[in-house]
């Protein structure tokens, strides 16, 4: 049986999209070094402008934030996050934008994509990345899939990415061993002519990595704790409709009660009231959507609790946040 969790059909086959729910959906986090091109990388996943990708450092992305796509029969959902672990993030800055990528991709990511650029790998990037498997977790290589951007400036001296990495030394050799040999050269300047082919490459890719990962998603402590509050919060938007629901339906029998009208008339009123007081909440946003824009806002409420249980964890030693190491001047 296929468990809820579970994304990829029994048959490790792409399943038809049967709905918005979360259950239906592959989340993809996009991690690594400010100017690699995380944000391009989203964009040609997604097959849209969503993420701004600049050449200048001063507008790059600050914040976590998710773009969605349909495509090949799935949800795409795609986190982009700011350099979480090379800016010149504050600690505060750097838990709000950990809570927020977690919050985003809660119940947790089926890949986590290294994106680094294909023309060096320097001890700088190895460190970066062994932080992120520090911050994540024992699992997260087992998640993992590493893109080289610039796969067109590579095509252009007619090398092909196993040239690079000959030539790029063991350091990033072993890095590649740890992903299990999960790695994928990308084009983000020209994406008509490689853009399907290399995004269904790597959806390819992920459907491996959920089904070495016996068809489940990655999770950890944060996860888990992140979940639980957010499952929390969708029920608690969910009995808010429900009230307000109720509300204006007895304040529309109250109106319609005071209206001069034939039962006849009446009813047929009350009919169509209803259908449109039905219509307006069929319509509203799945409530995990609702949570997800409260996250992706300003000092969002979810925000706030995610990051309360960020704090909890990382006192009671769930979490190996060094984040003391982290600001370190390199
Ligand atoms: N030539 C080339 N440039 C790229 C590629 N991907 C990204 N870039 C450029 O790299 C710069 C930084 O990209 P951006 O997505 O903002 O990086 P981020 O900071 O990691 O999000 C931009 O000028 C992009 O156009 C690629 O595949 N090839
Ligand atoms: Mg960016």
């Amino acid at each position: 049986m296929m468990s809820e969790e579970t994304v990829w059909g029994q048959n490790m086959q792409l399943v038809p999209l049967q709905g918005q729910g979360i259950h239906n959906e592959v989340r993809i986090v996009l991690l690594g070094k400010t100017g690699v091109g995380k944000s391009a990388t989203g964009n040609t996943i997604l097959n849209a402008e969503c993420f701004e990708s600049k050449k200048s450092p001063a507008s790059v992305t600050s914040k976590c934030s998710e773009g969605y796509t349909q495509r090949f029969g799935r949800t795409i959902q795609v986190v982009d996050t700011p350099g979480l672990l090379d800016t010149k993030l504050s600690e505060k800055a750097l838990k709000e934008e950990l809570s927020r990528c977690i919050g985003l991709s809660s119940p947790g990511p089926h890949c986590f994509l290294l994106v680094m650029e294909s023309t060096r790998f320097t001890s700088e990037d190895e460190n970066c990345i062994n932080q992120f498997a520090d911050m994540f977790g024992n699992n997260f290589f087992h998640y993992a899939i590493i893109v080289f951007t610039g796969k067109d400036d590579l095509d252009r001296v007619k090398k092909t990415i196993r040239n690079y990495l000959e030539e790029a030394g063991e350091n990033l050799q072993n890095l590649i061993e740890k992903c299990n040999d999960r790695y994928i050269a990308f084009n983000n300047i020209d994406r008509n002519s490689s853009g399907e082919k290399q995004v269904e490459d790597l959806l390819e890719m992920i459907k491996d990595v959920v089904s070495q990962n016996n068809g489940r998603f990655y999770t950890n402590k944060l996860y888990e704790q992140a979940e639980k509050h957010i499952q929390k919060m969708e029920k608690e938007i969910i009995e808010v409709r429900n009230t307000e629901k109720k509300d204006e339906t007895e304040k529309m029998e109250k109106e319609l009660s005071k209206k001069n009208l034939s039962p006849e008339e009446k009813k047929r009123e009350r009919k169509e009231k209803l259908k449109q007081i039905e219509d307006k909440y069929a319509k509203l946003p799945d409530p995990r959507h609702e949570v997800r824009n409260d996250l992706s806002g300003d000092g969002g409420f979810f925000l706030g609790v995610l990051i309360g249980v960020l704090g909890t964890l990382t006192m009671m030693g769930f979490l190996v946040l060094k984040l003391a190491s982290m600001f370190k001047p390199s």
